[in-house]
């Protein structure tokens, strides 16, 4: 059975694991593949791929996605809509975010953006004592990169909660789900992670009205999808100081666009969705397993629900 391999970036990195992990697979590559080949390929491996892709792909019987978030593939005009589609469930990706998170969290509890801001003033004083039970914590979504990011923070003492759309339960996390409990668990975030998917129902979750609920001073991290916030109300907060500080890797508009205000603020650290990566060794060995579930007729992991979007 034959492979499709469509990524913008380049493929050899995936090209090298494929041909070690599965050497009977004939791999081919989008754009030096002729139609007649195309049209009797059964899987392909895709990131962001261009919007004729799928047309000569008439054999098709899975896709795979080759990173987590599938909001841009699910908008995709030609998606074929009768075979699987399948994401990367965390390969790799949690352990980085999770690096990621605490980088930010640290960076709010240590005051390190004050400290910065003593040292260009040549000001010698210290801020006071950090109390990690004052610092809490909120994981907007519970997912498996939100499990990698909850495992890190547990053991500095912060207080954890987290919400999710659906009731969940995780061991030390004050859990809420559900629309209506929103407002609340927003009261209780010093520091706010967002790690939602990026769906109809959760494109502009993060509303002014919604932000509001933040207690004053609180800090934002989104390492998840920028449409997920309205970035200008984010921004007319940052403003005020009733945000104090957003460390921002994901952006309604990327690039991010040279003249946006979030590059030059002084409450916001920028970074060019860099927050994780996909690994390759980790997400062929899953996409590999899930093909030989697939072929047996036994469950895939990641399979998407197309009507709620991840
Ligand atoms: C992903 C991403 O969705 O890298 O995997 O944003």
């Amino acid at each position: 059975m034959t492979l499709l391999l469509a990524t913008p970036g380049a493929a050899e990195p995936w090209l090298k694991i494929l041909r070690a992990e599965a050497p009977d697979r004939a791999v081919h590559l989008w754009g030096q593949t002729d139609a007649q080949t195309l049209a009797t390929i059964p899987y392909a491996l895709v990131w962001k791929p261009p919007a004729d892709l799928f047309a000569p792909l008439t054999g098709l019987k899975a896709i795979f996605n080759l990173g987590a978030g599938v909001d841009a593939l699910l908008a995709h005009p030609g998606l074929p809509k009768h075979v699987p589609l399948v994401r990367i469930v965390d390969g790799g990706m949690a352990a980085q975010m999770a690096e990621y998170a605490l980088y930010g969290v640290l960076h709010v509890h240590r005051r390190f953006d004050l400290l910065a801001q003593q040292q260009a003033a040549s000001v010698w004083n210290d801020p006071g004592i950090c109390d990690p039970a004052e610092t809490r914590v909120g994981i907007l979504g519970l997912g498996a990169l939100a499990q990698g990011v909850i495992e890190k923070l547990q053991p500095f003492g912060f207080p954890l909660s987290g919400w999710s759309r659906s009731p969940r339960s995780v061991p030390g996390v004050t859990t809420y789900a559900g629309l209506d409990s929103l407002p609340a668990f927003l009261a209780g975030c010093d520091v706010l992670i967002v790690l939602l998917p990026l769906t109809a129902e959760t494109e502009g979750l993060l509303s002014d009205a919604r932000l509001a609920h933040l207690p004053p001073g609180a800090s934002v991290i989104n390492l998840a999808r920028g449409a997920l916030i309205d970035e200008a109300a984010l921004l007319a907060r940052l403003d005020s100081g009733a945000i104090r500080f957003a460390l921002l890797d994901v952006f309604r508009q990327e690039p991010l666009p040279t003249d946006h205000p979030f590059w030059r603020h002084p409450r916001v650290k920028v970074t060019p969705h860099t927050s994780a990566a996909t690994l390759p060794r980790e997400a062929i060995q899953q996409i590999l397993g899930n093909i030989a579930a697939f072929e047996r007729g036994a469950p895939m992991q990641g399979v998407i629900d197309p009507t709620r979007g991840y």
